[in-house]
């Protein structure tokens, strides 16, 4: 016969059977038992208010980045007036339900207030970017593990990109953002992201490679470097080698696979990205960007995890099998 004692903690102890659409295993747990932090998706409100995302996410991912709720536009489009009721949800949510968050994106040209565009004087532009680091940062201190500062400033040829920030300061905006994140959130893990980060030798890897490791050089406090991972089909052979080169950067503490979405979702391409993250000591972990294909940003190349109707596609399993063996 049970305790009384037993009796009482059964139904607190008893695990759930994954609902329709959760998959039986989850790949966070898995990729953590390879000593990885996470296996993540990007969200937000909507969309954890709607449909299987969030009971998805809870029983099959470790880490949360928020999709669009933090970018400049939804934050700050008019000076000083800061808008963060989504971005709280989407905080709230993830520390309720013990996901790791990744803060994006701090500096990024595209998604900028207006009025951020027409600054043509340096030192406005300076207090413009701290202040606005500087609120963000502050408000999810000690709640968001890693933020990325800085996003998409390299043009194809490794060259800076041309943007409000690099054609007033020059690259001085880099040391000034990234200055303003470490003093708001010290422990916070700060990185520069990009895309099309998918082969060694490609210009903008090298460009990236060459400038991250002259600022840290110089002082900049970056940690780490996000590969976004917006693949093409058969472009994860190169994963492996790619993500090495990137770690091997002189300086810099840790890299991840950070908005993984792969156009028709090869098992194949899935588990190399998952196998290149597993091979580099220095990659903590991948991100997905979104969990069911209609509702990603490339809808119509259908490269996400989990089908229109939340159920775990191959290439979810395949990772799976990977993981397990
Ligand atoms: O997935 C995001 C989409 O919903 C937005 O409309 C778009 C513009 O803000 O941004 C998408 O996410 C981008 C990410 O923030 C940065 N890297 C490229 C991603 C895909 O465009």
């Amino acid at each position: 016969m049970k305790s009384s004692l037993a009796l009482l903690l059964a139904p607190l102890t008893a695990v759930a059977a994954p609902t329709a659409g959760q998959a039986a295993e989850s790949i966070d747990e898995l990729i953590k038992a390879k000593d990885k932090l996470y296996y993540g998706t990007c969200t937000d409100q909507g969309l954890l208010t709607s449909g299987q995302s969030a009971a998805i996410i809870q029983t099959n991912f470790g880490q949360v980045t928020p999709e669009n709720s933090m970018k400049w536009d939804q934050t700050e489009n008019s000076r000083g007036q800061f808008n963060l009721a989504q971005a709280d949800y989407l905080v709230d949510w993830a520390t309720e339900n013990n996901k790791s968050i990744r803060g994006h994106t701090l500096v990024w040209h595209p998604q900028l207030a207006g009025w951020v565009n027409n600054i043509r004087d340096p030192a406005e532009l300076t207090t413009v970017i701290q202040d606005h680091v500087t609120e963000l940062v502050t408000r999810y201190k000690g709640k968001i593990r890693a933020w990325d500062v800085v996003n998409e400033i390299f043009n194809e040829d490794g060259s800076l990109r041309s943007s409000v920030f690099s054609n007033v300061l020059g690259e001085d905006f880099v040391r000034i953002a990234f200055e303003a994140a470490r003093a708001a959130d010290p422990d916070a893990v700060l990185y520069i992201n990009d895309y099309n980060l998918d082969q060694p030798n490609y210009g903008k890897t090298q460009g990236m490679i060459r400038n991250v490791a002259k600022w840290i050089a110089a002082g900049v406090p970056i940690d780490g470097i996000g590969s976004q991972g917006h693949l093409t089909a058969g472009l994860a052979s190169q994963a492996g080698a790619t993500i090495a080169a990137l770690a091997a950067t002189e300086g810099i503490k840790e890299v991840a696979f950070t908005e993984v979405d792969i156009v028709g979702a090869s098992q194949q391409d899935y588990t190399a990205v998952t196998q290149a993250c597993l091979d580099e000591p220095k990659c903590v972990g991948i991100t997905v960007w979104g969990v069911r294909d209609s509702d990603s940003w490339r809808a119509q190349n259908n490269p996400l995890l989990f089908d229109g109707s939340f159920n775990p596609k191959p290439a979810y399993n395949a990772i799976v099998d990977l993981l397990s063996s």
